[in-house]
């Protein structure tokens, strides 16, 4: 099945559940409780007020929320319209995330479950559903991490009872963000005719002046079987709602003569340029609307040099992390909107879904806006590669291109980051993996990101772009900046010489507490992050004369929550914005930097 965006059409109604849900935690030492006693069939008794969509962890000021682990109980009351039952509409309950594992009951009933905190999920709950009375929705949520969980996690069983109560757990990842969970993102209601629209796969290309799209509309039908298939109209729109041309079949090929393509920010006036395919299912149950925004743009890639509708292309970017105050992970329209902002103002063009998939809404943004987005898996420092691994690995990937192949912004797949990819087990590992990605989806390069380096990584030859993060003067020769221009030149040269293929710093960077400054520069200064990124810039500007790097990306955004530890003052702070979005120093040179660079570009 699809997993299309809940849109709301002329034959399709969409319901919000997000608001204040109830929540509550399982006894530490009797995770079964909720289960046992069934808390899924009744009202809770005892609760407190939660966010939807928000991380639960940093809502409270009780470090046992903060902390915990294991399972935790989200409930929610809601009416449905009776309409909905008249006109037999098939209604569906669609999570944007939850983080890690959900369990999920509508009027007492199961309805479905979802391990994976990243990715959309949903079930048809038409029949679990009261219509005329209230409705209870009920969402168990586990973050626990394991071993062949994406990403991985570990929890253990202190027995040294000198140290530990007896039950006490530890547990720990070897990631640097914090592990926020709850219920991530938005929560719908939609409802969809018997006959629906279940899935649409969209590629383009250009020909000259010329856009090429081409479809395949999947269709869904509930209850009785149709005498006859159902007609498909599909019609183009442009930005402005002018209709352009219509085609008729569930697959085909729509040519548009001088078609607006989609360009990245800054390299073109009307960069983002998203037009509208109409699909309109007519079926002997009714009829089913549903609006694409597409945008028209062709990648390519060879040893050297990555390309957009033909054109070199150099990304201009950073990592990023869904993160901020209160809310964890939890999608905010107004923060969203502020980060979008901040990457216009800097110049950028591309930003990477550092370590993990994001919320479907950044996404329309960057589809909009022209921002060129690495689409991350969630396996990031992955350990240990077994086959149970591998199957969950490549259900992910599944999942991950199911959801976003049609948007114009994801230009290319990154398969993890920094897995011990020096291990022999990872080789056969990302082969498998690589292959079965390219098979979901021929149109964009597919790669991972290593931080081991040319002569002792085993997996990086089948990836089509090498991805690479370095921190020289930071986690090596700390405090020798005057070493990061022949370092990085040397080192980014070989893995090109070596494998023959484009390369893309992922990460670089050095941390920064705002405010603190010294002269001369020294870890931790917002100084020393400037004097790093300038050094960098030089080697930079050097290599794109030898034609093999095609772009850069910052570690990181901004400031993010990270596990308490003694190396991290208050979370990572190799932000060039505070985790609050105000620009650190480093903010500005980049800006200078990316705006430089995108008025040098061939393409503008
Ligand atoms: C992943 C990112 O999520 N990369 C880490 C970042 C960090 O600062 C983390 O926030 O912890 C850096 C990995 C360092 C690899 C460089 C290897 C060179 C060592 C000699």
């Amino acid at each position: 099945s699809g997993i299309l965006y809940p849109r709301e059409s002329e034959s399709r109604e969409v319901v919000s559940l997000d608001g204040i849900w109830k929540f509550l935690t399982s006894p530490t030492e009797d995770q079964e409780n909720g289960f046992r006693n069934k808390w899924y069939s009744t009202h809770f008794e005892k609760w407190i007020q939660m966010p939807v969509p928000s991380s639960y962890n940093d809502v409270t000021v009780n470090s046992a929320i903060r902390d915990y682990v294991g399972w935790v109980w989200y409930q929610h009351e809601f009416y449905v319209p009776k309409r909905w039952w008249a006109d037999k509409q098939r209604v569906v309950l669609r999570f944007g995330s939850v983080h890690y594992t959900a369990m999920v009951w509508v009027n007492g009933k199961k309805a479905c479950e979802h391990s994976g905190g990243h990715l959309p999920f949903q079930a048809d709950i038409t029949q679990l559903l009261l219509y005329g009375t209230a409705n209870i929705v009920t969402v168990a949520v586990n973050n626990t991490l394991t071993p062949t969980s994406l990403p991985q996690g570990f929890i253990q069983h202190p027995n040294d009872t000198s140290r530990y109560p007896p039950g006490y757990i530890l547990f720990h990842h070897d990631f640097d963000f914090f592990n926020y969970a709850g219920i991530h993102r938005p929560v719908y209601l939609y409802t969809t005719p018997q006959t629906y629209i279940d899935d649409i796969t969209v590629i383009t290309d250009i020909d000259g002046d010329v856009g090429i799209i081409k479809y395949v509309v999947k269709y869904k039908n509930k209850l009785m079987d149709l005498s006859s298939t159902p007609l498909c109209t599909v019609t183009v729109f442009a930005q402005n709602g002018t209709r352009i041309t219509s085609v008729i079949g569930l697959t085909g090929k729509i040519h548009i003569p001088k078609a607006n393509f989609w360009w990245p920010y800054l390299t073109s006036p009307t960069p983002g340029y998203l037009y509208t395919l109409k699909i309109h299912l007519n079926s002997e149950t009714g009829d089913d609307v549903y609006r694409l925004p597409i945008g028209i743009r062709k990648i390519s890639w060879n040893a050297t040099t990555f390309l957009i509708n033909n054109v070199p292309t150099h990304m201009r970017g950073f990592g990023k992390h869904e993160d901020s105050n209160l809310r964890g992970k939890g999608l905010d329209y107004t923060l969203l909107i502020r980060d979008y902002n901040l990457i216009a103002w800097l110049g950028a063009n591309a930003y990477r879904t550092s370590h993990y998939p994001y919320a479907e809404e950044a996404l329309d943004m960057a589809d909009a806006l022209g921002i060129m987005i690495i689409d991350e898996s969630p396996a990031c420092t992955i350990d240990y590669f077994t086959d149970e691994l591998l199957q969950k690995h490549k259900a992910v990937m599944t999942e991950l291109v199911r959801r976003d192949k049609n948007r114009p912004s994801v230009v290319m797949w990154s398969l993890a980051n920094e897995p011990r990819s020096f291990r022999n087990e990872s080789r056969k590992y990302f082969s498998a993996l690589v292959n079965l990605t390219k098979s979901l989806d021929t149109t964009r390069p597919v790669s991972f990101v290593t931080s081991q380096t040319a002569d002792t990584d085993k997996a990086v030859q089948f990836m089509d772009i090498i991805c690479v993060n370095r921190y020289p003067a930071w986690y090596s020769d700390s405090g020798r900046t005057d070493l990061i221009q022949l370092q990085v030149k040397n080192e980014l040269a070989k893995w090109h010489h070596v494998f023959n293929k484009p390369v893309l710093v992922t990460e670089y960077g050095a941390g920064s507490v705002i405010g603190m400054h010294t002269a001369p520069s020294s870890m931790w200064t917002e100084d020393y992050q400037v004097v790093t990124l300038k050094e960098h810039f030089k080697a930079f500007d050097a290599l794109y004369k030898e034609g093999f790097l095609i772009g850069e990306m910052i570690w990181n955004f901004a400031d993010f929550a990270t596990p308490q530890e003694y190396i991290r003052p208050g979370g990572c702070k190799k932000g060039l914005f505070s985790r609050e979005r105000q620009p650190k120093m480093a903010a500005h040179i980049t800006r200078w930097r990316y705006w430089t660079l995108a008025q040098n570009s061939t393409n503008i």
